[in-house]
């Protein structure tokens, strides 16, 4: 099945669905081998595995090529988190262009002012976009897709920005005409309350996706109570792989020596196979004459 229409089967389906964070093409296959349906292309993980802040410091472009090597490493959808759509709508358009020539299912957008900052930073606050003009950068998207089923998620930052349940329901009705096909509402606080409120008043208009990142004490089962559609497990492999690295390096620092480090990291056999190099040595044999 296209990844399309598997990304837009995730989330149409009526029960709970859950994609997972990758942010380069070997996480993007760690997070298909684990047995999720779709990934979540990060940009807090993206732009941190780059070495840069979720501020739009790294350019689409640049974001582009790495989901390039994530989806030819994977055969299930991604979708990409697309900050602000890089720009005002002929930039969303452009960017759902070149999403859809490299087999990417489909892009959220936030309706923040470009540049974007994290969500979950605290501290300054969130300047959110008209509605508006976000509206209208949905709507290009929307007609600029030549897949029926790639998906534009429009993400509500009303709660991130101190903004109460009305602004977030203005909000995402608004953007729901415009023709997403998807809401994402998101919320910072540690509990749900939030999200169980918008959810009630919502009533199911369009399915809503979330990350639970700061309220990840909410048992799952009450975010199918709610009818949630599809969560998103936002950031985890970066953060669990920054551990890892700091460990290791500081191990391997201070010991000058690997003796106690070989049996706590990955094989090399495992690296080999998960780059595939099995399949090239096949291919070797049936292309290549040997010596
Ligand atoms: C991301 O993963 O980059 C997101 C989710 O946009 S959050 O970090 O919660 O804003
Ligand atoms: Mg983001």
């Amino acid at each position: 099945m296209k990844k399309t229409k598997q990304l837009r089967n995730l989330v149409n389906s009526p029960k709970l669905e859950f994609i997972m964070e990758a942010h380069n093409g070997l996480s993007a296959k760690i997070v298909e081998e684990a047995g999720f349906k779709g990934i979540w292309a990060s940009g807090l993980s993206i732009s941190a595995a780059m070495g840069v802040r979720d501020s739009n410091e790294a350019s689409w472009t640049q974001v582009l090529d790495v989901l390039e090597f994530m989806s030819d490493a994977t055969s299930i959808p991604i979708l990409l988190d697309g900050d602000t759509g890089y720009g005002n709508f002929n930039n969303a358009r452009r960017l759902v262009k070149k999403l859809e020539q490299h087999s990417i299912a489909g892009v959220c957008i936030e309706d923040k002012r470009f540049p974007k900052m994290n969500s979950l930073i605290n501290g300054q606050g969130q300047a959110l976009a008209d509605i508006e003009e976000f509206s209208g950068k949905i709507k290009a998207m929307k007609d600029t897709q030549t897949d029926e089923d790639f998906t534009v998620v429009a993400r509500v930052e009303a709660f991130i920005a101190g903004k109460g349940l009305e602004a977030a329901l203005q909000r995402a009705e608004a953007y729901r005409k415009a023709g997403a096909d998807a809401v994402f509402i998101h919320s910072k606080r540690t509990d749900a309350a939030e999200i169980e409120t918008f959810m009630k008043e919502w009533a199911g208009r369009l399915p809503v996706v979330i990350v639970p990142t700061k309220y990840y004490t909410t048992p799952t089962a009450r975010f199918q109570e709610l009818g949630i559609s599809l969560v998103i497990w936002a950031n985890h492999n970066l953060r669990a792989s920054i551990q890892a690295m700091q460990h290791l390096s500081n191990r391997i620092y201070r010991d000058e020596s690997l003796v106690h480090i070989e049996k706590s990291v990955a094989t090399l056999e495992e690296v080999f196979r998960l780059q595939g190099v099995e399949e090239l040595q096949a291919a070797e044999r049936q292309y290549f004459p040997s010596s």
